[in-house]
């Protein structure tokens, strides 16, 4: 299939204002001759510094512009950072992504702790991916030496609208950092959010950035604005789940390859309507209780929802984005044994069942552990030289 670089805004709009049924059909069938239909990449977030961010983006709880619940506070540590990831791990998420409020990355202690935590995720068999502003050259690079799998940064709205969200930096500012990171090595996620005030003209030419980015991002996750109390946009009404499944599904048709990411909001969402936006060729989510600093469903909801749903746990490495695979072959290597725990905890022929405890344990026909194994289970750890 080739891929293409050069949509038309009105071929977008086309697209997107198809009846939804049509939209549905075309956005399976181009995720079926791309992707496994059955599996989802599970990935988990950590704020590894939170809040006191100088950006002035209007749907932010972390910029220091705005009196919010959410307050500066110290980096976590290396070894907390680690701690999480195992968690994350044994619950069989695959990819561990790191966040911190920083408008652009200082270089000194603090950067030299994410190379830290970076090589530690990757050392755990786990992708890591980063999102820490905006980068130099150099930076990108030493995040790449450092084993980093993907870096989040988003375009967040079209071109015409940036300015209505944010006036701290511009939309050509976020696609140098773009291009740095593809020129270091490194798998971009790149995606934007909905429901700000825009129009849908604005959001087609978000998906037409996006889509026109040459490599196309390796993930672009999807985000249904939450609006937090003491930002701009806190009352902003939350947008139809149809709407998130139309951006799915266009998402998808222009970007065949990618790994589209259905992220915030999912908690305002249905069962239904997420498996809608799966069928409309998602294939990733944010899972654990917390993105940042607001709420994602639980763990035990996730996982029934998989169950129920037929779908499978993606293994780490599996994304068609040649970056990814080439970034499993650079970097540290999985300490011994990890690779067996990330496998173990991600069985996919296991069935998930309830223990008489309200915990889920594995019924599998191979007698692996399957995810939503406690983390005590999973923690035979002796084999990793930790
Ligand atoms: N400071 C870095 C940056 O801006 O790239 C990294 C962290 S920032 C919180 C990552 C992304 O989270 C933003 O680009 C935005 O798309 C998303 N985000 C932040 N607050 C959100 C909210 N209230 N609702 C939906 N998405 C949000
Ligand atoms: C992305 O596009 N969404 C995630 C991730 N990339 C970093 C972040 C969502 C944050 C939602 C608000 C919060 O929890 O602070
Ligand atoms: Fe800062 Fe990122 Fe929040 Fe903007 S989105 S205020 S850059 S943490």
């Amino acid at each position: 299939m080739t891929l293409r670089h050069d949509w038309s805004l009105d071929e977008v709009r086309a697209l997107h204002a198809l009846p939804l049924t049509d939209l549905l059909l075309r956005a399976q069938t181009v995720h079926r001759a791309n992707h496994a239909p059955d599996s989802v990449q599970l990935c988990t977030l950590l704020s590894v510094k939170t809040g006191g961010c100088q950006e002035d983006c209007a749907y932010c709880p972390q910029s220091s512009h705005y009196d919010t619940s959410v307050n500066a506070e110290r980096m976590l540590s290396v070894d907390e950072v680690l701690s999480k990831a195992r968690q994350a791990r044994a619950t069989g998420s695959t990819r561990f992504c790191m966040g911190a409020a920083w408008r652009d990355v200082k270089d000194g202690p603090a950067f030299d702790n994410v190379l830290d935590m970076v090589k530690g995720v990757r050392e755990l068999g786990l992708e890591a991916c980063a999102t820490l502003g905006m980068l130099t050259d150099d930076q990108a690079k030493r995040l790449a030496g450092a084993g980093l799998t993907a870096y989040n940064h988003n375009i967040d709205t079209s071109r015409e609208h940036y300015d209505q969200i944010i006036s701290t930096r511009t939309f050509d500012d976020r696609l140098q950092t773009v291009a740095r990171v593809v020129k270091a090595g490194i798998s971009v996620c790149c995606g934007g959010i909905i429901g700000m005030g825009e129009s849908v003209r604005d959001r087609c030419e978000m998906l037409r950035t996006l889509a026109n980015l040459s490599p196309h991002p390796g993930s672009v996750p999807i985000n249904a604005l939450v609006p937090v109390e003491g930002t701009p946009l806190e009352e902003q009404k939350r947008v139809d789940p149809l709407e998130l499944v139309r951006m799915c599904a266009v998402a998808r048709i222009l970007m065949p390859q990618s790994m589209v990411r259905l992220s915030a909001g999912r908690q305002e969402l249905s069962r239904e309507a997420q498996v809608l936006c799966f069928m409309a060729g998602a294939n990733s989510i944010f899972y654990g209780e917390k993105l940042l600093t607001t709420g994602n469903p639980d763990v035990l909801e996730d996982q029934r929802l998989m169950t129920d749903a037929g779908l499978k746990p993606m293994a780490p490495y599996a994304s068609p984005d040649p970056t990814v695979q080439a970034t499993k072959e650079r970097g540290p290597k999985p300490k011994m044994g990890a690779v067996a725990l990330a496998a173990r905890a991600i069985s996919s022929d296991a069935l998930m069942t309830d223990s008489p405890n309200g915990d889920l344990v594995a019924d599998s026909p191979k007698g692996e552990v399957a995810i939503g194994a406690p983390v005590e289970a999973m923690a035979t750890e002796s084999a990793e030289a930790e």
